[in-house]
């Protein structure tokens, strides 16, 4: 996402309360530009495949179809992040508004469906705009003009683009009240050193006045966490197989799905979630002309999901010059959210 973008961007503001498609600042049809999103794709994927332990970046999950895999994992009894999430912030809101005081921006990076937000807008101060941000340009729309339709007298500016890249807010509105709202524990897919960065940009977008709202997954009995990440529906592997079919479809790949096997195990020294793809067989699969061989049992590692207890994640949020005003956990102690501002 580039400078030139979000200023397009802003020129599209809406105050009309509808969402119309010249908030898209950068077309769908441009043929040019999907081709150089394929391009840095493809990049990206013969590089982790080229590695020792081939790996894939596990943001190229979410296109449409994964996207609603995605919301799918998020209903399974086994994934219980989502609704303590929810309960938390149900129970939280009202302090959280109150913190966060009147005429607010919220900025949510990697909005999704938005539903979270939609617990906060309600409980806030006259809200001025809300900054959805999604790689996934048709789910973001989709859920942009939903949450556009509930809150009418509020601006909606959705904002495409790969939000893990650094983002400068370039915005007219010189609201000091910038919000981030980061939950889901999406921090957890970095790694620690991009986390610090993330957690860096994410200072930078709110200036000194701001705060960020981040939910954080916490350290808990492994057969809870494992389970959680290989549920019985099968909904896991399909959204972990999906980034396969991806590569078939828009990059001229021929993986053989079937001959992969979903696993998710929880790694204790590097605290975290590690899903992978098993390869069934020995075989080869050839992506945009490029070979690449597989022994049996061979994995492709697709994503990580650190997971922190409350004093480690203050000590990465500390490394990003943020300090905590407050923290909340559900009673078992599943999940947090953490109220930071800049130190
Ligand atoms: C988006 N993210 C926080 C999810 C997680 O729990 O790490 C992605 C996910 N992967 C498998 N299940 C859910």
């Amino acid at each position: 996402m580039d400078e030139q973008a979000l200023h397009s961007n802003q020129q599209a503001f809406i105050t009309d309360g509808s969402i119309s498609n010249n908030t898209k600042f950068e077309s769908n049809n441009d043929k040019s530009q999907l081709s150089s999103e394929n391009q840095i794709f493809l990049d990206e994927v013969l590089e982790g495949l080229n590695k020792p332990q081939k790996s894939l970046p596990c943001k190229y999950f979410y296109d449409e179809k994964g996207s609603q895999l995605f919301e799918d994992i998020c209903e399974l009894d086994e994934y219980y992040v989502t609704r303590t999430e929810l309960a938390l912030l149900e129970d939280i809101k009202k302090e959280l508004a109150e913190m966060i005081g009147s005429r607010s921006t919220i900025i949510e990076p990697g909005a999704g469906a938005g539903i979270k937000i939609q617990t906060l807008l309600n409980a806030l101060d006259s809200p001025e705009l809300y900054v959805p941000m999604d790689i996934s340009e048709d789910f973001l729309f989709y859920s942009a003009q939903i949450i556009q339709d509930k809150f009418p007298h509020i601006d909606i500016l959705p904002i495409q683009g790969d939000f893990t890249q650094p983002v400068k807010w370039l915005g007219k509105n010189d609201s000091e009240n910038k919000v981030v709202f980061f939950p889901g524990s999406t921090i957890g897919n970095f790694d620690k050193k991009s986390a610090t960065d993330f957690l860096i940009n994410l200072g930078d977008m709110i200036g000194e006045n701001g705060s960020i709202i981040i939910g954080v997954d916490l350290i808990k009995d492994t057969n809870i966490l494992e389970n959680a990440y290989n549920d019985d529906s099968g909904k896991t592997e399909a959204f972990n197989k999906n980034l396969l079919a991806r590569i078939n479809q828009q990059l001229d790949g021929n993986f053989d799905l079937s001959q992969f096997k979903h696993e998710a195990i929880f790694n204790h020294q590097e605290e975290r979630i590690e899903m992978h793809l098993i390869s069934q067989q020995e075989q080869s699969v050839e992506i945009n002309s490029e070979k690449f061989d597989f022994s049996k049992h061979e994995t492709i590692h697709t994503e990580n999901s650190h997971k922190y207890s409350v004093d480690s994640f203050l000590a990465l949020a500390a490394d990003a010059n943020l300090k905590s005003k407050k923290i909340w956990t559900d009673e078992q102690q599943l999940f947090s959210i953490h109220y930071l501002v800049q130190s």
